[in-house]
């Protein structure tokens, strides 16, 4: 009999005994350090007419309200350290960067601008962030210290430039930009210096996603530059400086893919697809073998993210009739609904 002590372990209430005591040892000391203990799930939950964050434990216990204001918080997602969580806020008038403590205490603007400032992102290392901000009249990268201080302006072109993605050594930021009249894929340095368009091809590269594997050797997008082939998007895997582009797809159906995510250990994605008909999450090897259906439903099921040990999934599905959300095994076995009672829910993030 198979019996997975992780999932008991942080799925269910302590029960007194010697042994559940000597499972527990042993878990700690099985696990690193960093896995060791609750971890907890962030969220966007909508109430009414505006979103705010919540955070729960991974088996939907003791969710608490994060947020309390009239406008709109969205989008959260932790530090590295699991420590803080940044977030976009309305309650100023406009999205602004947000930070605040785990359990939502010190939130304070990070970005101060009267502009749209978004799509926050965690430098490796957690000590800076990067972000989008329309504040100079159009889209740019700016990035920040995770106090505030240090604000750069990392773009300057008339285009859009948005998405950013930090290479998980922190030296450098991938981004889109249609700086050269369509969307193309490009890296930087941290500080903005020595911009290089990697995917340099007339299709759209890039526009839906675009995401660095763990060890930072490969970048994997979304295009459309098969449309004369067989007329779908497809998506693409690059060596980190642009060399080597190949379509790890390869299918013919006429679908919409939606979001990527790298496994922990780099050698698996998932990502959405509606090729069966409607959204469904589906994993796949790094070089495309073996893609499975993991959500299985005929209802929308999307917004996938990796659990830190790789082992589970959190998803948002309305396969219950609301948009609430789930967690599933790595195989798709087990759906386990953690929420109910919105109007709706986004952007699940897992504590690292
Ligand atoms: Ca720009
Ligand atoms: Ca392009
Ligand atoms: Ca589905």
């Amino acid at each position: 009999m198979k019996v997975d002590f992780t999932a008991g372990f942080e799925g269910r209430a302590p029960v007194s005994g010697l042994g559940v005591l000597i499972v527990g040892v042993a878990i700690l000391f099985l696990s690193s350090p960093v896995s060791a203990g609750e971890k907890k799930i962030v969220y966007e939950l909508k109430q009414g007419d505006h979103w705010e964050i919540y955070s729960m434990n991974t088996d939907g216990t003791d969710a608490k309200r994060l947020t309390h204001t009239q406008a709109d918080n969205r989008a959260p997602n932790w530090s590295p350290d699991g420590s803080r969580i940044v977030f976009v806020s309305e309650r100023d008038g406009y999205k602004q960067i947000y930070l605040m403590d785990e359990d939502g205490s010190h939130q304070t603007n990070l970005s101060r601008s009267h502009g749209q400032d978004y799509n926050p992102m965690w430098s490796p290392d957690g000590r800076h962030l990067a972000f989008v901000s329309d504040r100079d009249g159009n889209q740019e990268i700016y990035s920040a210290a995770a106090d505030g201080s240090h604000l750069n302006r990392l773009t300057q072109s008339e285009a859009r430039d948005y998405s950013p993605n930090w290479s998980p050594d922190g030296t450098k930021i991938a981004f889109v930009s249609r700086r050269d009249d369509n969307y193309e894929i490009y890296t930087m340095d941290a500080d903005g210096g020595h911009p290089v368009n990697l995917t340099q091809n007339p299709a759209e590269d890039g526009r839906g996603f675009h995401s660095w594997s763990p060890d930072g050797t490969l970048i994997a997008w979304g295009t459309d530059r098969d449309m004369n082939r067989d007329g779908n998007w497809e998506i693409y895997l690059m060596n980190a400086d642009g060399s080597k582009p190949r379509n790890i797809t390869r299918t013919k159906s006429d679908e919409q893919m939606g979001m990527l995510v790298w496994s922990p250990d780099g050698r698996q994605i998932v990502f959405t697809t509606t090729r069966d008909g409607n959204n469904e999450i589906y994993v796949m090897n790094r070089d495309g073998s073996g893609a499975k259906n993991l959500s299985r439903n005929p209802a929308m099921d999307a917004q996938p993210v990796w659990s830190p040990d790789g082992k589970r999934i959190a998803f948002v599905s309305n396969r219950d009739g609301l948009e609430d959300l789930y967690v599933m095994d790595l195989n798709g076995d087990h759906p386990q609904r953690l929420t109910s009672g919105g109007s709706g829910v986004g952007a699940p993030r897992w504590q690292p």
